[in-house]
């Protein structure tokens, strides 16, 4: 019997082990899906304190309840381990590491070229490989493909290779690993074949499509997407304030169109893990190819001018409450990447923390769901410090308030009602009046 027929059998029957490389916000919830579905799952991770936490029956990642993890354990469906020469174990291996960008918005590879290596030192007959992590078009192809092949194994015949990018979003209580869509592509059909009937036994729905470029294409165009409406977003901001037009008004009026169109709402400009890296991949790729992608280098340009743009919205808004912003007390509402989460990376709140601080400013945030920035190194200078506690004086006394994330725990109403000047880059308040201004306050500046 061919490999894959006998490859086939196994996946039917449920005999099959699934590797995890990665146990992070993708790759436990994955493992933890295969488990419930009576598949025995290996996690691989390069910390054996994650390694560790899995083995004791807990979990580090929210979306995870520490209870579905210590049950299968109990069930000896999940064990995790840092013995990379054990992936031989495994007959699906799925690939769950970080794609980060560098200072110059080039893809960092050494996760996937490292775990690649590793993947191809034990490779044998009769192994799935699938890299899920979100990368530039042709990494299956060009780069793991030729390490895999090196030692003369065919793929395709072989081994199977296929890319299938991940779709988690943290903290999403709708959409989770097993009920979101997968889109899945192999480097041949009989890989796209053995792929599609693996992920079928713990995801929903597989989503084919005929090549790993076309899977990773899909993932860059679905966060492109958002990346580049969030900058006209910004840009209608700034559009709006030049105008002196409540932009809030303006949005919420063309998004009672009932067709072709998508709300995407102007803020303190762009953070996250996936949504201000992912199109520079594809943005790198191309420029390997010579071809300049305008519209996301444009986005890009206009979303990393937000937090500039707010602190002299900030600026002003002093001014005509006759004050300077050197030696002024603002009070920044919320620093993590976006609402009701914990997540500082590439948070914008950051910028706008360093910008004030340079200005002279004397600034303190609050957001419970960060109560410390820690200078990791790679902090803007004035950014760390930890979060003061929000009252009515703290907020009183300072001369200007800025909502950067509006977390849902706070009544920016109220704030609005006590601050004297009010930059609210959300329009969480609604663009309610401040008291010592007296004026309306679109949610950009003092109108
Ligand atoms: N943002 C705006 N205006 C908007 C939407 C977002 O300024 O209209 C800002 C947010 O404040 C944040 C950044 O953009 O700083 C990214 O926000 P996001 O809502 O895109 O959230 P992310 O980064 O958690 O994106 C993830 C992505 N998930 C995956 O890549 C698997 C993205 O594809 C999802 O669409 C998004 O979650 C989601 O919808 O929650």
């Amino acid at each position: 019997m061919s490999i894959h027929k006998s490859l086939s059998e196994k996946i039917v029957n449920r005999e099959i082990v699934c590797g995890v490389v990665g146990l992070g916000y993708v790759g436990l919830p994955l493992a933890v899906e295969m488990g419930r579905e009576g598949i025995r799952v290996i996690g691989f991770e390069k910390s054996s304190r994650v390694a560790d936490l899995v083995n004791g029956g807990e979990s580090h990642i929210k979306d995870v309840a520490a209870t579905h993890v210590a049950k299968l354990r109990e069930a000896g469906l999940l064990e995790a381990t840092t013995d990379m020469s054990r992936l031989s174990e495994c007959d699906v291996v799925s690939i769950c590491v970080p794609t980060p960008l560098g200072k110059t918005k080039d893809p960092d590879m050494s996760y996937v070229v490292s775990v690649t290596e590793a993947v191809a030192d034990s490779l044998r007959p009769g192994q799935i490989i699938v890299l899920e992590s979100t990368t530039y078009p042709g990494t299956t192809r060009d780069l793991m493909l030729p390490k895999l092949e090196e030692r003369g194994l065919v793929v395709g015949e072989d081994f199977f290779l296929c890319f299938s990018p991940e779709r988690v979003d943290p903290g999403n209580a709708k959409w989770h690993t097993k009920n979101t869509p997968k889109v899945l592509g192999g480097v041949t059909e009989k890989c796209t074949d053995l792929g599609v009937e693996v992920y079928k036994l713990f995801i929903d729905n597989v989503v084919r499509v005929s090549s790993p470029e076309a899977a990773e294409l899909t993932k860059l165009l679905e966060n492109t997407f958002r990346m580049i409406n969030i900058g006209l977003a910004n840009e209608m901001a700034m559009i709006c304030d030049r105008l002196g037009v409540d932009v809030w008004e303006v949005i919420d009026a063309a998004s009672t169109k009932p067709f072709g169109f998508m709300k995407f709402t102007p803020g303190p400009g762009l953070g996250g893990h996936c949504i201000p890296l992912d199109p520079h991949y594809l943005a790198w790729k191309m420029r390997t190819l010579a071809y300049k992608t305008r519209m996301i280098e444009l986005a890009g340009e206009i979303n990393t001018e937000m937090p500039a743009f707010w602190v002299t919205k900030m600026q002003d808004a002093l001014n005509q409450a006759g004050k300077a912003l050197k030696g002024a007390k603002i009070l920044v509402l919320g620093v993590a990447y976006k609402k009701d989460i914990d997540d500082l990376r590439e948070s914008p709140a950051l910028e706008i923390l360093h910008h004030l601080s340079q200005k002279g400013a004397i600034v303190k945030y609050h957001d419970s769901f960060c109560p410390e920035i820690v200078d990791d190194g790679h902090t803007p200078s004035g950014a760390a410090g930890k979060s003061v506690e929000l009252t009515d004086d703290v907020i009183r006394d300072s001369d200007a308030v800025m909502v950067v994330t509006d977390h849902s725990n706070i009544d920016y109403g109220h704030v609005a009602e006590l601050a004297q000047v009010l930059i609210d880059t959300r329009n969480a308040a609604g663009g309610k009046r401040t008291r010592a201004v007296g004026e309306r306050m679109t949610a950009l500046s003092v109108a």
